[in-house]
């Protein structure tokens, strides 16, 4: 029953408040229609507590005495491996090695034998594989390839291109090459002028009909299969590789 009182106070003060502040209530236009104007009502009771605010700024750092240094933290992950290095310098020729087995170097004598062993075992190679013609021997691997591929093979086994010199040379290659192939003759220095490759002028000559006739840059020579006629031909055109040898 004490309520009462208090919210009839309570709700005049809600009307009340509805008024300008700026009017009076003796303003008619302003003035209240349900309730007049009365006494300003107590104040009620405190409201709940609002919602926290949002978070303020990170404060400045404390003046205090700074602690003591904590003891290391974890090791970390094995980080990617960095780029190779620049490669370093040459070092110096080590000394000569020592073959206690080896025994005392040979002599003129025995040096001359086993070359002529060598010798024999290369013409026996030479006949069963190649041919030979005089001191000659032809031999080939039966592989085409640029006729700088052909050169530095027969250079490696230590022959060279093969050269014929006459017409028996001439057959002994074809009857090796069994197709066309590469002759060690070029006119790269000077265009027409055919040279072995020592660079001497070859004598012995055996072109095609109307060759050579350098169509489209042709500074190497080939032998052709059919009757071991000459063309002259790029270089870069794969043949057949036929060496000589000294025998
Ligand atoms: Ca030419
Ligand atoms: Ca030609």
């Amino acid at each position: 029953m004490s309520l009462l009182p208090s919210l009839s106070l309570r709700l005049l003060s809600v009307i009340t408040a509805s008024c300008s502040e700026t009017e009076s209530c003796e303003n008619p236009q302003k003035t209240c229609t349900v309730v007049t104007c009365g006494f300003p009502g107590t104040n009620g009771f405190p409201g709940k507590d609002g919602r926290d605010g949002a978070k303020g700024e990170k404060g400045e750092p404390g003046q205090g005495i700074r602690g003591l240094q904590g003891p290391p933290g974890k090791l970390g992950p094995q980080g990617n491996p960095g780029p190779s290095g620049l490669p370093g310098l040459v070092g110096q020729k080590g000394d000569p090695g020592i073959c206690p087995d080896c025994g005392p170097g040979l002599d003129l004598a025995e040096m001359k034998a086993l070359r002529s062993e060598l010798n024999s075992i290369k013409k026996l190679l030479l006949l069963s594989l190649g041919k030979q013609v005089g001191n000659k021997g032809f031999w080939t691997n039966g592989e085409k390839m640029s006729f700088d591929q052909v050169k530095a093979l027969c250079t490696e086994l230590q022959g060279s291109v093969a050269t014929p010199r006459n017409a028996e040379e001439n057959e002994a290659i074809l009857a090796v090459a069994k197709g066309d192939a590469f002759l060690g003759i070029t006119d790269m220095e000077t265009e027409g002028h055919f040279v072995d490759l020592t660079g001497n002028k070859v004598a012995y000559l055996n072109w095609n009909k109307d060759e050579p006739n350098n169509t489209g840059n042709e500074d190497c020579v080939m032998i052709l299969k059919e009757e071991g006629k000459w063309n002259d031909i790029g270089c870069s055109v794969p043949l057949l590789a036929v060496c000589e040898f000294p025998i």
